[in-house]
């Protein structure tokens, strides 16, 4: 049995009391005093665990400037030296594995089985993989360099992930990095940022500013941020967007989505069960790329709709930290109010809705809507959380077309034992990401992101470190120099 023992649990919560005067921000590699804090809770109990700082403008200030000053040595180091810092930081993440997966569960409400053999995992795979291109920049990107300071916020969804995908790329290719965690879930940024310190990651390399909105905002407005990388909302991505415009930052934006899973009469219909548990109802649903929009052959429909209700009725929805739960916490009460309203909208506006069970509390059931219209609420809202619309199609031309009929263009996922109509079917669906007969598989060597609006801008591989450099302001020739 590799899952946590309860002892993990205790070093946990023996951790946060340890910091129960409440949480400072990492500035320069030291933490600072706890000030102006406000309560982080447990998803699954409601209870407060920790206490952070809500970031000011000054506080951003001090970080922004500690990363400047960091900024120029640490591009200046060779490459190797880089890699070295990288490899050592997913080493010592591998090393706090265990204690990472509880907390991330405790934090955001996530099973422990996805954050142990998912989350925790890939953390330590980006930075394994980002220390290999630190050493390839000078050769696989001749003539760029880094863009400076990244002013860097995440969401709540896949905390230390998150932090890892924009973290990794940026100290790989010379940038330095301030980082603001989204409010629910700031502590495995915190635990993170001791990781660092514990490895011997140079003070002001990488420096984590807790608090909300303002301090987001205040971190993408600065004047000393270079580039800005932001994963959240498409709400907040405008208000960036328009805030960071004419600015001369750089500016990557990976927001929302609305996927669909496209299930052809040929496909697997088993397999394709599974990756709707995969794809809707891992990390209840709160996943950006998750396949929401379930699309299935007409002559299968019914078949497969039977499926799916029998295996959501198996789903387990409960307390996080049971390595048996399949679905844990919803991350906030106010985004499980959303997915309430947003539900009972598609109810009132016609749609069946099938559900399993789940427990009192935070907490919110496997849901499957059919006889919902293209055009209705819970066809084209993001709602994040496990709630997927089943749609039929005639032909391949109608499961594009319905495919297409999306604001966003983040990700989709195909299914048929026909390869070539996979094929021609992934090239005509506009999404960042296409997977056949799979779902929601990440990797840190394969750009990801989305179309329209979804964002732009690619994380991962080789796209994601071209969004790290930017190519040195050319040098005016003089005629003589001309050929
Ligand atoms: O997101 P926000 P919220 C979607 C999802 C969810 C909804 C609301 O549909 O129900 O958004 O979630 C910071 N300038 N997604 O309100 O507000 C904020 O502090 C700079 C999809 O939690 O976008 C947090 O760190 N930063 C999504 C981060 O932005 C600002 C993931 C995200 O919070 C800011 C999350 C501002 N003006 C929610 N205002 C995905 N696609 O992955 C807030 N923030």
């Amino acid at each position: 049995d590799y899952g946590p023992a309860p002892e993990d649990s205790s070093i946990v919560r023996d951790w946060l009391q340890r910091h129960e005067a409440g949480f400072g921000h990492f500035i320069d590699g030291a933490f600072t005093a706890a000030a102006d804090t406000f309560a982080v809770t447990e998803p699954a109990t409601g209870q407060q665990i920790a206490r952070v700082s809500q970031g000011s403008a000054e506080d951003v200030d001090a970080a922004v400037k500690a990363a400047r000053r960091a900024q120029g040595p640490w591009a200046a180091l060779p490459g190797h030296d880089r890699a070295r810092h990288l490899y050592a930081l997913a080493r010592h993440v591998q090393q706090h594995a265990r204690f990472l997966a509880v907390l991330e569960t405790i934090d955001n409400g996530k099973p422990i089985r996805e954050s142990r053999d998912i989350d925790i995992p890939l953390v330590a795979r980006h930075f394994y993989h980002h220390a290999g291109w630190a050493e390839l920049i000078a050769d696989e990107f001749p003539g760029q360099r880094p863009h400076g300071v990244c002013g860097q916020v995440i969401p709540w969804n896949f905390p230390l992930l998150m932090l890892a995908w924009k973290v990794a790329p940026a100290l790989a290719a010379g940038n330095t990095v301030v980082l603001k965690p989204a409010e629910y879930t700031p502590l495995t940024a915190l635990a993170f940022a001791e990781i660092a310190r514990e490895a011997g990651l140079p003070k002001g390399v990488l420096n984590i500013v807790t608090g909300d909105g303002a301090t987001g905002a205040a971190l993408t407005g600065h004047p000393g941020v270079d580039k800005v990388a932001f994963t959240g909302s498409t709400e907040v991505g405008r208000l960036i967007r328009r805030q960071t415009a004419g600015s001369g930052k750089a500016l990557t934006l990976e927001l929302g989505g609305k996927s669909p899973f496209i299930v052809f009469a040929d496909a697997d219909l088993d397999a394709a069960v599974e990756g709707v548990v995969d794809s809707i109802w891992f990390n209840q649903g709160e996943v950006c790329c998750a396949g929401s929009r379930i699309l299935v052959a007409e002559s299968v429909a019914a078949r497969f709709t039977d499926l799916l209700k029998r295996r959501m009725a198996k789903l387990t929805v409960g307390d996080p930290l049971d390595k048996n739960t399949d679905l844990g916490a919803i991350v906030h009460p106010v985004q499980l109010a959303r997915i309430r309203a947003l539900v009972e909208q598609g109810r009132a506006e016609g749609a069946r809705i099938h559900q399993g069970t789940a427990p009192e509390g935070c907490f919110y059931p496997p849901t499957l809507a059919t006889g919902v219209e293209p055009a209705s609420t819970l066809a084209s809202e993001e709602i994040f959380g496990p709630v997927a619309t089943l749609t039929a199609f005639r032909t391949p031309a109608d499961a594009v077309a319905l495919a297409n009929n999306s604001r966003y263009g983040l990700a989709a996922s195909v299914w048929s034992e026909n390869i070539s109509l996979a094929t021609d079917i992934a090239a005509k669906v506009k999404a960042g990401v296409v997977w056949i007969n799979s779902a929601n598989l990440f990797d840190a060597g394969a750009g990801f992101g989305g179309y329209r609006e979804s964002g732009f801008g690619r994380e991962g591989g080789r796209e994601g470190m071209a969004a790290c450099l930017t190519l040195p302001t050319p040098v005016a020739q003089t005629p003589e120099e001309t050929p």
